[in-house]
């Protein structure tokens, strides 16, 4: 399995409100040509951090899924995040690690992911679903279980999918960085204006996501602190 297979296989399961955050280099570059999306938030250039930018949009939005699309160099770049993730344990998040162990964006250097098992590090850390596959059969069979529609496994999930070298032609992702910011979030404030129950805190255009969250029962206080936070980052 190659990894625009994985990732054709993974989008084709997605309903389209999921968020997916996608690591650097090819991924977010296959991604963008396979389906791209106001949903999709793609790094440029910030290696390491789409887990933890999914981990925080997972733990501001719980009745959202965030999907993320890692790499194996990724990964291990930021290898605290599986620990924050385990440890926060948000049920909404599915991380899936395109795992070839080599930087393939960048000429096929090695990484140390034919030794070191990932899948059992995200499992000690408290991960509620681990899952390792490597060809598209398996890879199918545990994305239609995970994200399926009458899925009820409880994340986080973690995906390792083993794939092979191979790069499919694809173009660079062609929006500006700060294009992709707006629109993700643009897309965010109207998802959560739409879904609007009691509107009875909306002070502003960019306070729809706590009115929402205290509907269904957040604390509004601090999901509200949270979005802030998140809103900082992006910024
Ligand atoms: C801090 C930093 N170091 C190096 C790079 C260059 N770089 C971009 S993508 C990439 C490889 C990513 O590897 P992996 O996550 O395994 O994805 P793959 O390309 O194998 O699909 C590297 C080294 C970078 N963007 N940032
Ligand atoms: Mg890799």
């Amino acid at each position: 399995m190659r990894r625009y297979e994985a990732i054709e296989e993974i989008t084709k399961e997605l309903k389209g409100d999921e968020l997916v955050i996608s690591a650097n280099g090819k991924i977010s570059r296959e991604l963008f040509s396979i389906r791209d999306s106001a949903c999709n938030f793609y790094m440029l250039g910030s290696m390491g951090l789409a887990s933890s930018i999914g981990f925080g949009l997972s733990l501001s939005l719980p009745y959202k899924r965030v999907v993320v699309l890692d790499g194996d160099g990724n990964l291990l770049m930021n290898l605290g995040s599986l620990a924050t993730i385990g440890h926060f344990a948000p049920s909404n998040l599915l991380h899936f690690l395109l795992d070839n162990e080599m930087h393939a964006s960048t000429g096929g250097q090695r990484t140390v992911s034919s030794k070191v098992r990932l899948e059992e590090i995200a499992r000690a850390v408290g991960y509620k679903t681990v899952k390792k596959v490597s060809s598209v059969q398996e890879l199918r069979t545990v994305v239609s279980e995970i994200l399926g529609s009458d899925s009820e496994r409880e994340g986080p999930s973690f995906v390792l999918a083993k794939i092979e070298s191979g790069e499919r032609e694809v173009p660079r992702v062609s929006h500006e960085p700060q294009f992709i910011k707006k629109r993700f979030l643009t897309n965010l404030s109207n998802f959560t204006v739409t879904q609007l129950t009691t509107p009875n805190r909306l002070t502003n255009d960019r306070a729809g996501k706590f009115v929402v969250l205290k509907s269904v029962n957040f604390h509004p206080a601090r999901i509200y602190l949270q979005r802030l936070h998140l809103v900082t980052k992006l910024d």
